[in-house]
């Protein structure tokens, strides 16, 4: 395999493409991570960086967001008096004095997690010089955040000067969050701390700049209260640099002295080199491509597209921390405030689950540490056991803002996910279930992952309401958010009813296989025989919508009573057909916006019902599916792979394939979509690889690749024990 289908590339320089970008060369190593933004930054880039963990509800916002932290990446310099910086060639108001950028290229390696800059500089007095630069969060000492800076003498002798710093006046889209700022120069670094503002949590970073050769000496001071480190020299003709710019980073979750710490962290690397700082970092890369890659023959685009989706699961994944979790854009944008929602359990965790099983049950464990509040939510709302927040952040508490942004008339359109949205209990327990059976981590389920299964069950048997000789579920959203607090949602009944089963499955197996925790559960979550009963006959008796003249699953019932709009007759747009259509007129219509009933048959499969009907509900919902959401094309291609609908399957593939990398939503600024990356490797290897459990316990196959596809290998975790699967093509 060729290494360029290992790198994203931006070549020459595309000013109008920046915010995107910087998303897509986000760095990071599961600790934190920092979006692609420049050194020397760039007029209208967003520069972030998320810590895990780092929530702050700022004072007159509706809730709680990951925090910007400091920014670890300035580097300015100065070439014979010329500031080098980034020229938009179509600026007319440009003057000899911005100088001129002569080349440019920009490539993230996704095998080593490294993001590598070169650029031709030429400088008003004429002097030329060459910059690379390259940086990485590392992987094998997660603190640790490395840059690499090489300055060339291409043509001149130039006179250089360098200022590098640590900039702590950042904000959230103009929210500030960091109080209690100090930032001071050492005799070798320069370091800031803060807290921030409501939630009190500590930050440090500490940072030093040290050329490789003894060709330039450092200092560090402080001007203005800014406290940088500083250097000027010049340089010969075809003479070379190197500066090592390293920055440590802690957070008052670390520790009690975060300050300390990073100021130590960086003593521990005063003698290292770039080299001796890569390599092991490389080196980790490769054990996490050992299992999180999968190698596809015979299209490069779909190759490069799966490669750079995992890097973004793998850069946001927590490694030590079992206490936070997966955002909706990954660490690598603002959108939708860092905040956690299903997208983590049913799109993001499996390619964990079956990748990189340590990194999963991290994942689950940050789950199980929120009980409190999603128990809190239930009791609040009149239920027992345990009731999962939408969108969830450090509490645990539910966080879904109750109102929209203003609209352009300044009115605000209610949001009603965190009152209805009750499907993602049953999601937790759909992620915990499909971890432990290819994991095999019983210790796991005993300990943690059955009391949530168990303990969301009691939520549901409290929550389903008797109605019409049936049990019944009313205001409810379902996948399909254009579609609020309908009664009887298919989805979420449907998996309610799975859900139950699921539990009175799992005490049966804790009674044979751990009966101490079968107790422990039973009297903890007072699972007495009548509750157990009761289950029985909510599994029995819930009312799942369906129409036996059409032999279909309903969405709804009255769905088929709104207006129906033919969704295809739409295309092409840039936008979903609700945007067309507005808010209040498309949720009288039969658009939806994302896998719904189709969700459903990639959760169940041949379980939910026959091939007739499962291809019945096809044709049924996949033309009147919008795909407002980015979570919806990787499952419909999932699905149509399954139905054996392969061109359809492939036409789907590859939407979802682009949705970040040609930022065909327009909104890739905010961050990388994590549920559709994860859902990119849902397609692939559940879809057109029929990647499964089979009824004896094993593990199999049953492909269904795209016909120009040769072959398709990967390796996952199965019970404890590498397993590798290829694929080959039939014509
Ligand atoms: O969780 C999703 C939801 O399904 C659709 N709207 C966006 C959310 C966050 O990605």
């Amino acid at each position: 395999m060729t290494q360029k289908l290992w790198q994203i590339e931006e070549f020459p320089f595309h000013p109008e493409r920046l915010n995107h970008y910087e998303t897509l060369f986000t760095i990071g190593n599961g600790y934190l991570a920092t979006r692609g933004s420049f050194e020397e930054a760039y007029k209208g880039g967003i520069s972030t960086t998320m810590v895990h963990g780092i929530f702050d509800h700022a004072e007159g916002a509706l809730v709680p967001e990951l925090v910007n932290a400091p920014n670890w990446l300035p580097i300015n310099i100065t070439i014979d008096g010329t500031p080098f910086q980034l020229i938009n060639q179509n600026d007319s108001t440009l003057k000899p004095k911005n100088g001129a950028v002569v080349g440019y290229r920009r490539i993230l390696m996704l095998d080593k997690g490294i993001l590598r800059r070169e650029v031709l500089f030429r400088a008003e007095s004429g002097s030329i010089v060459r910059l690379v630069f390259e940086r990485f969060a590392s992987l094998h000492d997660e603190h640790l955040m490395v840059q690499r800076l090489e300055i060339t003498a291409v043509d001149g002798n130039p006179q250089i000067e360098i200022k590098s710093s640590i900039d702590s006046d950042v904000s959230n889209v103009g929210i500030k969050h960091w109080g209690d700022i100090q930032a001071e120069a050492g005799s070798s670094y320069t370091s800031v701390s803060a807290k921030t503002i409501q939630s009190g949590y500590g930050i440090a970073m500490a940072s030093t700049l040290r050329a490789t050769s003894n060709k330039a000496n450092v200092e560090f001071t402080t001007r203005n209260g800014q406290p940088s480190a500083n250097t000027h020299f010049q340089l010969q003709q075809e003479d070379s640099i190197e500066f090592l710019k390293l920055t440590s980073v802690y957070t008052s979750r670390d520790g009690d002295n975060p300050l300390q710490s990073a100021v130590a962290k960086l003593g521990e690397a005063a003698s290292a080199t770039y080299e001796s700082l890569v390599t092991p970092h490389i080196n980790e890369w490769a054990t996490y491509w050992k299992t999180s890659d999968v190698q596809i023959e015979g299209d490069e685009g779909s190759q490069l597209a799966v490669r750079f989706t995992q890097y973004h699961i793998l850069i946001a994944a927590p490694r030590h921390d079992d206490d936070v979790s997966i955002g909706a854009k990954t660490l690598s944008g603002t959108g939708y405030k860092g905040h956690v929602f299903w997208d983590t359990e049913l799109f993001i965790l499996p390619p964990l689950s079956l990748g990189q099983p340590k990194l999963a049950r991290n994942l689950l464990m940050y789950r199980y540490h929120r009980l409190a509040g999603a128990r809190n939510k239930a009791k609040a709302n009149g239920y027992e056991g345990a009731m999962y927040p939408w969108e969830s952040t450090d509490t645990g508490e539910e966080t879904t803002p109750s109102w929209g942004d203003p609209q352009p008339d300044g009115s605000r359109i209610r949001i009603w996910t965190g009152d209805s949205e009750q499907h993602i209990s049953t999601d937790i327990a759909y992620g915990i279930l499909q971890y432990w059976r290819y994991s095999g981590d019983n210790n796991f389920l005993q300990q943690y992952g059955a009391e949530i299964v168990l303990d969301t069950a009691v939520f549901w048997g409290s929550r389903v309401e008797w109605k019409n000789e049936r049990y019944e579920l009313s205001q409810q959203i379902g996948p399909d958010e254009y579609h609020e607090n309908i009664d009887n949602s298919v989805f979420t009944n449907r998996m309610t009813v799975w859900h139950l089963e699921q539990a009175l499955a799992l005490l049966e197996w804790l009674k044979t296989n751990a009966p101490a925790d079968a107790e422990r559960l039973t009297t903890q979550l007072d699972l007495t025989p009548k509750r157990l009963d009761h289950w029985r006959d909510v599994i029995a008796k819930m009312y799942i919508p369906f129409d036996e003249d059409k032999q279909i699953h309903v969405q709804f019932p009255g769905f088929f009573d709104l207006e129906y709009i033919p969704v295809p007759h739409y295309e092409p747009r840039t936008m979903s057909v609700q945007a067309i259509l507005g808010h209040h007129r498309s949720i009288q219509t039969q658009v939806i916006k994302q896998a719904d009933v189709v969700m459903m048959t990639a959760l169940l499969g041949d379980e939910l019902a026959s091939k007739d009907v499962l291809m019945n509900n096809w044709n049924t919902y996949y033309p009147r599916t919008d795909h407002g959401s980015s979570l919806s094309p990787a499952i419909h291609a999932w699905v149509a792979a399954r139905l054996g609908l392969d061109d359809l399957a492939y036409y789907l593939f590859e939407h979802a394939a682009e949705i970040d990398l040609k930022d065909n939503k327009g909104n890739v600024k905010d961050g990388i979509h994590g549920a559709a990356s994860g859902g990119l490797w849902q397609a692939l290897v559940f879809g057109f690889c029929g990647l499964h459990i089979t009824p004896d316990g094993n593990v199999a196959v049953a492909p269904r690749l795209p016909k120009h596809w040769k072959q398709v290998s990967f390796t996952i975790y199965f019970k404890g024990k590498e397993q590798e699967f290829t694929i080959t093509n039939t014509p």
